[in-house]
């Protein structure tokens, strides 16, 4: 049986790493598969939205560098609004540098990423020396990592021999620090192994946008394509209106991602 025709509830249960356990349940808890990306660059701002959203989410994605007035108390809030509303924190890092210069990065700095992040992702393009450093670092914590095995911008060279071999590099390193990949579709149906797929470029009305961005609906994504999380940004907290409308919209991803999740479970 695949991962696509299996409930998120019984994916907790099997899966060995406890981040990745903790989202599959509170997915199902929540009947949610919506991530929401904060893209904007003051704390206060971030927060409000991330309050608005909060109960339509499983998770909450941050460019944690990004921010213009960043201090620790930021990410201390995005974490007690974590605890308080369930849903988990994805700082989309996208490291890609050798082994010991992305533990550093991951520890250290002025965002101590690992200190708040549950999850966080890295490109495969060095070679496995990424996914043992950063696993130095985050599997003690019991983080969890994505592999980027595609991108939804158009041109992105991560195809081909580029997305079987980060597939691969994540079966070397194991499901228990390597939950899964940033992919358009289910890049690890080759196998039996129960890998998440997040995938971004998700968007109910636009296309794209200017820089490349291609959009594909919830239910492209979720239903055709087998994905499980669906990562929304500008869709949701770029629409005009006050509070009750962004998590209005919130909630309208939300429902179409997990009417789509549950067609596929009965196909
Ligand atoms: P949007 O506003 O829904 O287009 O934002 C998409 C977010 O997902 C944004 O934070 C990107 O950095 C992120 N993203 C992406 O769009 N495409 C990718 O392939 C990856 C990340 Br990886």
């Amino acid at each position: 049986h695949p991962p696509t025709t299996k409930p998120y509830a019984v994916r907790a249960d099997a899966h060995p790493n406890p981040t990745a356990k903790r989202l599959l349940k509170l997915m199902d808890r929540k009947k949610s598969n919506l991530c929401v990306s904060i893209d904007v660059t003051k704390c206060e701002d971030a927060l409000e939205i991330v309050r608005r959203v909060a109960p339509a989410v499983c998770m909450v994605k941050t460019h944690i560098d990004i921010m213009e007035d960043f201090t620790p108390a930021f990410t201390a809030e995005l974490a007690r609004l974590a605890d308080e509303h369930d849903f988990l924190i994805f700082e989309d890092r996208k490291f890609a540098d050798i082994g010991n210069t992305v533990a550093l990065q991951y520890s250290s700095g002025v965002h101590r990423i690992a200190e708040w992040s549950h999850i966080t992702n890295a490109h495969p393009l060095p070679g496995p020396g990424i996914v043992t450093g950063l696993g130095k670092v985050g599997k003690p914590l019991d983080r969890a990592l994505l592999l980027l095995a595609e991108m939804s911008s158009a041109g992105n060279l991560a195809v081909g021999d580029y997305t079987r071999q980060a597939v691969q590099m994540a079966r070397d390193a194991g499901r228990d620090w390597v939950v899964g990949f940033i992919a358009m579709g289910r890049v690890d149906s080759d196998g039996d192994d129960d890998f998440l797929v997040l995938t971004p470029g998700v968007g109910l009305v636009a296309k794209g946008d200017a820089l490349g961005q291609q959009y594909r609906t919830p239910r492209q994504v979720v239903y055709d394509s087998g994905c499980d999380v669906i990562i929304v940004g500008r869709g949701i907290y770029g629409i005009e209106g006050d509070a009750a409308a962004v998590l209005a919209e919130a909630e309208k991803y939300r429902a179409e991602g997990w009417k789509a999740y549950e067609d596929r479970l009965i196909q």
